[in-house]
C-alpha cells in the first residue's frame, strides 16, 4: 500500500492506523498548493478530488475519504482490534463516530484556518459549533478510556489528528479534563510518536 499525505493533515490518521495494523507499507508526500508528489508528478492524475489521505492499495486501485481508508487498512489485520468485526454492533458504533468526527469536527474545522479567508462574523458560529462537540466528547471521556470503549481503535487516531489543529485556532479547550487527559495518554503511543516523528511534526 501506498499513501498520499500531507504533514500533520487528515492523512495522519491513516498513517497512525497503518503503523498501528503493521502492515507493509510507502509513503508519498504531496503540496497540496501546487499538487505535486515529491517527485514532482501531478497528483490529480492520482486523485482528481486533489485531496490526502490518499491510498494506493496493493491491486493499483484509489482509495479516498479518512473513513474508508482507515477502516480499509484496519479490516486487513483483524487481529490487531482497530475495528470490530461487521457482526457486532460494536462496528457500527465505530463507523457512527467516524462520520461523526468526519462531518462534525474535521469539517468545521476548515473555517478557522487563515488560509480560507472565512469571514469574521463566521468564526464565532463555527467555535461554538465546535465547542459543544468537544463538550459531549468530553462528557464520553469521562465514562470510557477510549472514544469508542475500552481499546484504541480506528476512531481514536482520527479524533486525535482532528484535536491536534487546535493550537492552530482559537479554540480553548484547557477546562476539557477528560478530553486532555485522553489526548495526552494517545500521543504517547509508540506508532503515533513514530508517525509524527516520521512527518516532521515533533
Ligand atoms: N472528505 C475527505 C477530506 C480530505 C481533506 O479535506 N483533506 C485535506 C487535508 S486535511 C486536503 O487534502 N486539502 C487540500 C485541498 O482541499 O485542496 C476525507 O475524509 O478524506
Amino acid at each position: 500500500m501506498k499513501l498520499y499525505y500531507a504533514p500533520g493533515t487528515c492523512s495522519l490518521s491513516p498513517h497512525i492506523i497503518l503503523r498501528e495494523a503493521g502492515v507493509d507499507f510507502s509513503m508519498v508526500r504531496v503540496d497540496l498548493m501546487s499538487k505535486k508528489t515529491e517527485s514532482g508528478d501531478n497528483f490529480l492524475a492520482i486523485n482528481p478530488k486533489g485531496k490526502v489521505p490518499t491510498l494506493l492499495l496493493d491491486n493499483n486501485e484509489i482509495l479516498t475519504e479518512v473513513p474508508a481508508i482507515v477502516k480499509y487498512i484496519a479490516d486487513q489485520k483483524p487481529d490487531r482490534n482497530l475495528i470490530a468485526s461487521t457482526d457486532t454492533t460494536e462496528h457500527y458504533h465505530q463507523i457512527e463516530w467516524l462520520n461523526y468526527i468526519s462531518s462534525e469536527l474535521h469539517q468545521n474545522f476548515m473555517p478557522l484556518f487563515p488560509m480560507m479567508a472565512t469571514p469574521e462574523v463566521y468564526i464565532p458560529i463555527v467555535m461554538k459549533k465546535l465547542m459543544s462537540h468537544f463538550e459531549y466528547i468530553n462528557n464520553i471521556l469521562a465514562e470510557r478510556a477510549y472514544i469508542t470503549g475500552d481499546h484504541f481503535t480506528v476512531a481514536d487516531s482520527y479524533l486525535f489528528v482532528v484535536m491536534r489543529w487546535i493550537p492552530g485556532t482559537k479554540l480553548d479547550i484547557s477546562g476539557l479534563v477528560h478530553l486532555n487527559k485522553y489526548l495526552d495518554k494517545i500521543r504517547q503511543r509508540p506508532h503515533i510518536q513514530d508517525a509524527l516523528e516520521a512527518e516532521g511534526l515533533i
